[in-house]
């Protein structure tokens, strides 16, 4: 280039563009292969690395995050809960669902205990309310009076059999028995009969503009023999939100069920029940899914339960992620060591950084169609769309979830006077000893015949491969599901790109450019300098 007093010639500001065009090698930052290049790097976690700036050319909210989870199912959404007994139930399953994602429901429980989650997942509609407090012809009113002061509302509906499904005679509301003082007479006296009902099959719109109109509290659902089958209440009409993100199968009005079992033998059992409840998503729940077990289950899966779809794991190689893809997985779940909760890699020696494992595994199983979740070391969203960024289509949370009020266990103080849930790892010698005892379940046999997803459940000497503690409240997961999708589609706005399935083409063919993060580099990226401050993520 000629020298103009002795500087160089400035290039023309119109071809800025096209001299980074298609220069990679002239462009900031590695392509994904260079940065994950284990020999040179090590391994990685999601903390090493940093995805460079692109270009916004749409808004954050038309950012599309659909995604699959299985060969044959996909989400609005990319986010899973785990399978573990302080996240999943089904509350937290049915919420994971409305709000586009899928809660895997843990199986430290008896059999039955979990056919019936899966049920009231399949049986969830949302307003509906399917499973109302009945009462028979023969309450008295002092009952009936007593069940409102322990449910904490009245209006209960009265059928022949006291039960649901029974034929409907009357509905006892709060101002029924109010002045009524003569308790030892039966509901039949003072209930309402002239009843305004629906039809099963009825939408929520419907139902709630019938109630709107009859200015009655609730509206009961009946068959076409006037059995009952569900309520809507009119205290519920303000929180009968619209979830347009819901997870379900095309041509389906239900929420899509997953859960956990094991590969013991037993488990075949356990998962004949959750199929009878209608289960879509079979998880196989162990920490080195590379085993005979897990390939013979699968295997039986498969052949048996055709319909069913199987997510194999967990995996961070790429031989293991092959044995259980030639076994026929239809999907892949990523992970050894990188929970929250977690000590295997100091216990066993055994594991991989998981954006390392993420990067390898996923490569791998996408050549074979097989979608896969990255599974813990989740603590924000900057960790989720490194995961997605890695190679997974989705990601699976369990200490970050386990703060909200849909997870199960109540919220109790602690000794530092705040808010928290428990939370503990499922090979914690807590979660392993409730699993010997049957603990939390009805059935302690059955229980027992769980998952082994350490492998050492049943040995005289547990070898603890996780801690138990608590996670501070992180309030409902309506506000906090919806918060992680905002930041996932913000950030996909900075990096550029559109989807997820154009995340993973563009940082494939090297468009999307990394960085690796030098220690004082995390510290420079996180709050410093400051006396103090408070870090609310949302409103
Ligand atoms: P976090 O989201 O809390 O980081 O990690 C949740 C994941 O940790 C679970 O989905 C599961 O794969 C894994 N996990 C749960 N209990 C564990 C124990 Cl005791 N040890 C190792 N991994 C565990």
């Amino acid at each position: 280039m000629p020298a103009v007093n002795g500087a160089a010639k400035a290039l023309d500001h119109t071809t800025a563009l096209e001299v980074l065009k298609n220069d990679y090698a002239e462009r900031d930052g590695l392509d994904i292969h260079t940065l994950i290049d284990s020999k040179r790097n090590g391994g990685l976690t999601y903390n090493d690395l940093l995805v460079l700036p692109g270009y916004i050319g749409f808004p954050a909210a038309d950012v599309n995050l659909e995604t699959p989870v299985t060969k044959r199912i996909s989400l609005k959404t990319p986010f899973l809960s785990s399978p573990m007994d302080t996240v999943t139930e089904h509350n937290m399953a049915i919420h994971m669902a409305l709000l586009g994602g899928l809660g895997v429901i843990h199986h430290n429980c008896s059999v039955e205990d979990q056919a019936e989650m899966v049920r009231k997942v399949k049986r969830y509609e949302n307003g509906f309310i399917l499973d109302p407090v009945v009462i028979s012809p023969n309450t008295t009113v002092g009952e009936a009076k007593a069940l409102k002061e322990k449910c904490g509302f009245g209006g209960f509906p009265v059928t022949e059999s006291g039960t649901l499904q029974s034929k409907l005679v009357g509905i006892i509301t709060a101002r029924d028995i109010q002045f009524h003082d003569k308790l030892d007479e039966p509901v039949t006296d003072v209930m309402s009969t002239d009843l305004v009902t629906a039809k099963v099959g009825i939408s929520l719109e419907e139902a709630n503009e019938v109630l709107r109109k009859s200015r009655k509290g609730k509206l009961p659902i009946v068959d076409d023999n006037g059995n009952l089958l569900s309520l809507v209440s009119r205290s519920d009409l303000m929180k009968n939100q619209n979830f347009p993100l819901a997870s379900k199968l095309p041509e389906s009005k239900q929420l899509i069920a997953a859960a956990a079992i094991g590969t013991r033998p037993e488990d075949k059992i356990r998962l004949e029940k959750l199929v009878e409840a209608g289960l879509d998503i079979a998880i196989l729940d162990s920490s080195q899914g590379n085993s005979m077990y897990q390939i013979e289950m699968i295997k039986f899966i498969k052949e048996k339960y055709p319909g069913l779809d199987v997510i194999g794991g967990n995996v961070v190689t790429r031989d293991q992620a092959a044995s259980l893809i030639a076994a026929g997985v239809d999907g892949l779940r990523i992970g050894m060591g990188s929970g929250s909760a977690c000590i295997t890699q100091e216990v066993m020696a055994v594991g991989r950084p998981q954006a390392t494992s993420v990067y390898n595994v996923t490569r791998f199983a996408r050549r074979f169609g097989v979608p896969c979740i990255a599974d813990g070391g989740i603590q924000n969203v900057g960790h989720i769309v490194k995961g997605l960024a890695m190679g997974a289509t989705t990601i699976m949370m369990g200490g970050l979830l386990a703060g909200t009020t849909e997870s199960p266990g109540q919220y109790f103080v602690s000794r530092e006077g705040q808010l928290v849930k428990a939370y503990r790892g499922m090979g914690s010698i807590d979660a392993m000893e409730d699993k010997k005892a049957g603990a939390g379940s009805k059935d302690a046999k059955a229980s027992n015949a769980g998952t082994a997803r350490y492998f050492s459940e049943g040995d005289r000497v547990l070898v603890a491969q996780g801690v138990s503690g608590s996670v501070l409240d992180r309030g409902s997961l309506t506000k906090f599901l919806p918060y992680l999708q905002a930041g996932v589609q913000h950030s996909l706005q900075d990096i550029g790109v559109p989807s997820l399935a154009e995340l993973k083409d563009a940082v494939e063919d090297g468009k999307v450019r990394f960085e690796l993060r030098t220690a004082s580099a995390q510290a420079e990226g996180n709050v410093h300098g400051l006396h103090s401050f408070d870090k609310k993520l949302y409103s």
